[in-house]
C-alpha cells in the first residue's frame, strides 16, 4: 500500500526520495494506519524542500491568448472577449464550419487510418495548399519550384522557416513592419534570428506610412528576409493598395532581399481566396524566390488543428528539392511529423468540387458578418459621438481586427471600466463581436478615447 507511493493531491513521491530519518518521524508500532498517516506527513515535509526551479522566474502572460485568460475570470454579464482573432456568431458563439463537419463525417465513414503521416505531412494537402496560395497551374507549381511542407498551423511554419533561415542564412536580418502581430518577435528571438523593423503604421493618419516602409527596406542590409503581410495586416488591418505592392516588389528586388510572406486570412480579409492571395502572386510572377507560411485557423476555423504550411519558392526544382529536405530535417528532431487531421480536412473540402463551393461561400458569410460589424460600429460611433472625430478609419481598415488608436491606458480603461478585453496596442478583434453590442462598444470607446489620456 503506502509502501510503494506516497500521495498528496497530486503530488506522488517514490520512497526512494524519503530520508529514513523522516520515515522514522511519528511512526509507532506496526500499524499501518498509523504509519500511512505519518509518512504523508512525511510528504508534506519532503514538499516543501527548495525547488530545483527556484532560478525560473514567473512568465509574464501571453499579450493575445493571455486575454482570453483574464475574460474567463471575469464574472460580470456586460463582458466582451476582442482580444484574440477567433471568429463568432452574432451569439457571440464559436462557429464550427458546417463544410468541415461533412468533411469529418465524410472520414469518420471512411474509417481513415491514424497512422504517421511523413515528415513532410499529407501529400494531399502539400498540393491543394499551394495550389489555393499560386493557383492551380501556376508556373512555380508546374515547375516543381515550390518546397512546401505541411506545418504545426502559420505558428509553426514561420518557426520552420526561422530556423532554416538561421541555418543556412547566417547573420541574415528578417525585417517585420512597426507593429506586427506579437508572435512574430517571439518566433524570430527563439529562432536566434536576428530582426529589426520597418515603417508601417502612421498614427496621424492612422494609415500606412509607405515612405517610411519604401526607405527602411531600402535601407535594410542586401539580401534581408522581409517580412509582409499577404493580406489583412495584424494588427493596423491597413494593406498597401495594388499600386503600392508593385513598389514594395520593386524595390525588394533591387536590393536583393527575401520575401517572406505570412499568409494567416487568405479568403478572410476580402472574401476570396484570389483576392487575397494576389499579392503573393505578383511576386511569384516576377520570378522571385521567397517564403510564404499559411494558416488554416481562419479561414476553416480549424484553429485547434494546428493545420498549415511553409513554402519556398525557388528558382529551380532541384533547389526546391534541397530546400525541402532540409525543412523535413527540420521538423524531425523538433515535433517528428505534423498531426493528420486537419490535413485531411483541408485537402478533403479542397479536393472535391462541391465542397469547395460550400466553404467558399461560408468563408464569405464570415467575411460579411465582420463587415457588417464593422459598419455598425462606425454608424454607433458617429451617431454617440459629438466631438467631430473623423471615425473612418475604421471603414478602411480590413480583415478581422479593428486598430482603434486607443493607448494602453486608455485600453486599460475599456477592460478595467467596460469589461472589454483587448490587446493592450489598441487592437480589437470585430470577429468577436456582434451587431447587439455595438452600441456598448461604441460608448466604451468614446468614454476612454475623451476621458482617459
Ligand atoms: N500570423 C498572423 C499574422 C496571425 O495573426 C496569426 C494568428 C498567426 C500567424 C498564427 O496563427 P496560427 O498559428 O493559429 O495559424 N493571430 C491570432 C491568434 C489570431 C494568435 O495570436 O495566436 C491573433 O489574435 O493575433
Amino acid at each position: 500500500m503506502a509502501s510503494s507511493m506516497l500521495s498528496l493531491g497530486s503530488t506522488y513521491l517514490l520512497p526512494r526520495e524519503i530520508s529514513k530519518d523522516k520515515l522514522k518521524l511519528g511512526t509507532s508500532g506496526s500499524n499501518p494506519f498509523l504509519k500511512a498517516k505519518s509518512i504523508s506527513r512525511v510528504t508534506m515535509t519532503v514538499a516543501v524542500k527548495p525547488s530545483r526551479f527556484e532560478g525560473i522566474t514567473m512568465a509574464p502572460p501571453d499579450p493575445i491568448l493571455g486575454v482570453s485568460e483574464a475574460f474567463k475570470a471575469d464574472t460580470n454579464e456586460m463582458k466582451l472577449n476582442l482580444g484574440v482573432g477567433a471568429y463568432r456568431t452574432e451569439e457571440l458563439q464559436p462557429y464550427v464550419l458546417n463544410v468541415v463537419k461533412k468533411a469529418e463525417n465524410l472520414m469518420l465513414e471512411r474509417g481513415d487510418n491514424k497512422e504517421y503521416l511523413p515528415i513532410e505531412g499529407l501529400a494531399a494537402f502539400n498540393k491543394a495548399t499551394a495550389e489555393l496560395l499560386f493557383g492551380a497551374g501556376h508556373p512555380v507549381i508546374k515547375e516543381q519550384r515550390v518546397a512546401t511542407i505541411q506545418g504545426l498551423s502559420g505558428t509553426g511554419s514561420l518557426r520552420l522557416a526561422a530556423a532554416l533561415i538561421e541555418r543556412y542564412f547566417p547573420g541574415a536580418k528578417v525585417v517585420i513592419s512597426s507593429p506586427t502581430w506579437g508572435n512574430h518577435k517571439n518566433i524570430f528571438n527563439d529562432a536566434k534570428v536576428p530582426w529589426s523593423e520597418y515603417r508601417y503604421y502612421d498614427p496621424k493618419t492612422i494609415g500606412l506610412d509607405f515612405e517610411g516602409m519604401i526607405a527602411d527596406i531600402k535601407e535594410a542590409p542586401e539580401g534581408s528576409f522581409i517580412l509582409l503581410h499577404g493580406c489583412a495586416h495584424n494588427p493596423t488591418g491597413i494593406d498597401p493598395t495594388p499600386e503600392q505592392w508593385v513598389k514594395i516588389a520593386d524595390v525588394i528586388q533591387e536590393k536583393n532581399h527575401i520575401p517572406f510572406f505570412d499568409v494567416a486570412y487568405q479568403g478572410f480579409a476580402s472574401g476570396s481566396l484570389d483576392e487575397d492571395a494576389a499579392s503573393v502572386r505578383l511576386f511569384a510572377e516576377r520570378g522571385m524566390e521567397f517564403f510564404v507560411a499559411q494558416s488554416y485557423s481562419k479561414n476553416l476555423g480549424l484553429y485547434a488543428e494546428r493545420i498549415g504550411a511553409i513554402n519556398v519558392v525557388c528558382s529551380s526544382a532541384d533547389a526546391a528539392t534541397r530546400v525541402k529536405s532540409q525543412l523535413k530535417r527540420i521538423a524531425r528532431p523538433m515535433y517528428s511529423n505534423p498531426p493528420v487531421h486537419g490535413a485531411r480536412i483541408v485537402a478533403n473540402v479542397v479536393g472535391d468540387a462541391t465542397m469547395f463551393g460550400e466553404w467558399k461561400a461560408e468563408m464569405e458569410m464570415m467575411a460579411g458578418r465582420i463587415k457588417t460589424v464593422r459598419q455598425e460600429l462606425y454608424d454607433s460611433l458617429v451617431s454617440k459621438d459629438k466631438s467631430g472625430k473623423d471615425w473612418s478609419f475604421i471603414l478602411k481598415q480590413i480583415g478581422m481586427f479593428s486598430f482603434t488608436g486607443l493607448n494602453k491606458a486608455q485600453s486599460d480603461n475599456m477592460t478595467n471600466k467596460w469589461h472589454v478585453y483587448m490587446t493592450k496596442d489598441g487592437r480589437i478583434s470585430l470577429a468577436g463581436l456582434s451587431l447587439a453590442k455595438c452600441e456598448y462598444l461604441a460608448d466604451a470607446i468614446i468614454d476612454s478615447y475623451h476621458n482617459v489620456s
